[in-house]
């Protein structure tokens, strides 16, 4: 065997192992590739059947709570109709009218005069009238129970749901939840009537805020053939300043439809929260 036979051959090899390195590296990257996107078509087809279940659930739970709603309500065509109010649409053009047919789709009559809404108080009025009959606030309505804390959104010609990397509150106007929450707000405020009340937070140099969706949505829908009065519980501690004669209030009697007539109380947190604590205490004790 010549020099050359050996050499030609130990290049052949060298070429047939750079070749084997190559189609390896090759069929690896597609392994990789083809096991991350499965993974994230599984994670996003996964995000829509979680959202899916956790609606539906809090959803057949309010329903067996509120027996007399569950002939009128259906938990799956609500779902849908919720769902076509975002899917394949940009997550910044999800308009507040695009959630019509969802509100049309869900059936409660909520009794005058037991309207509370909020602003920058949640968390206190939520456990404020969680046990309680006398006061209702959006989320403790059927339509509010379903998407409170929740966030969505979909794609430009998807047909998935996601719930991460949705845009913020503020990120664009016409977000899914944004849009959500400020139609369902402004059909709370429609829908009321009698003697409305607002919980707002005393601890605020300014606690009516008329860029809140309470300022901006809900006190702007009242109607004053049908809402005789609204009163603003203004939950204050004993180092607090603000009171019902801070220049706050002002803005809301302004922005305040002049035929419902206003009102304004100084509550103190601490009765706020001894009623959280004893639900037998009575509101008429509280407010
Ligand atoms: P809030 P609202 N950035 O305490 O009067 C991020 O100000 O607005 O009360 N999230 C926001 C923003 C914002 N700029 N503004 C509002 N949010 C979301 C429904 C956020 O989830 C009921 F009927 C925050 O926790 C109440 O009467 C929540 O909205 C009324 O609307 C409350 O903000 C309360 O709305």
């Amino acid at each position: 065997m010549s020099y050359e036979d050996v050499s030609a051959g130990s290049h052949r090899k060298r070429r047939n192992r750079c070749l084997l390195i190559g189609v390896a590296v090759v069929l690896l990257t597609v392994t990789v590739l083809a096991v991350v996107l499965g993974l994230t078509l599984e994670g996003a087809a996964n995000s829509g059947e979680k959202l899916r279940k956790i609606v539906v659930g809090r959803c057949e739970t309010y329903l067996k709570q509120h027996s007399n709603l569950s002939r009128v309500n259906n938990c799956e065509t609500i779902w849908e109709t919720f769902q076509q109010a975002y899917v394949g649409k940009d997550p910044c053009d999800v308009p507040p009218e695009a959630y019509d047919p969802l509100i049309k789709s869900v059936t409660q009559h909520v009794a005058c005069s037991k309207m509370l809404f909020w602003s920058k108080t949640k968390t206190m009025v939520h456990a404020f009238t969680v046990n309680r009959e006398c006061l209702l606030t959006l989320e403790d309505t059927l339509l509010g129970f379903l998407f409170d804390e929740l966030t969505w959104c979909s794609k430009t010609g998807s047909k998935e749901t996601f719930t991460t990397d949705c845009p913020a509150w503020g990120d664009c106007e016409n977000n899914p939840a944004r849009s959500f929450w400020i139609k369902a707000s402004a059909n709370f405020a429609t829908v009321s009537c009698g003697n409305v009340s607002a919980m707002l937070n005393g601890s605020l140099e300014s606690p009516f805020s008329s860029t809140s969706v309470f300022g901006s949505v809900e006190v702007k829908n009242l109607d004053p053939d049908k809402v005789d009065s609204l009163t603003v519980f203004l939950v204050t501690r004993e180092t607090d300043t603000t009171t019902c004669a801070s220049s706050s209030f002002q803005s809301l009697k302004s922005a305040l439809d002049p035929n419902i007539a206003y009102n304004c109380k100084e509550v103190p947190y601490a009765r706020v929260e001894g009623c959280i604590s004893d639900p037998g205490i009575p509101c008429s004790d509280c407010l």
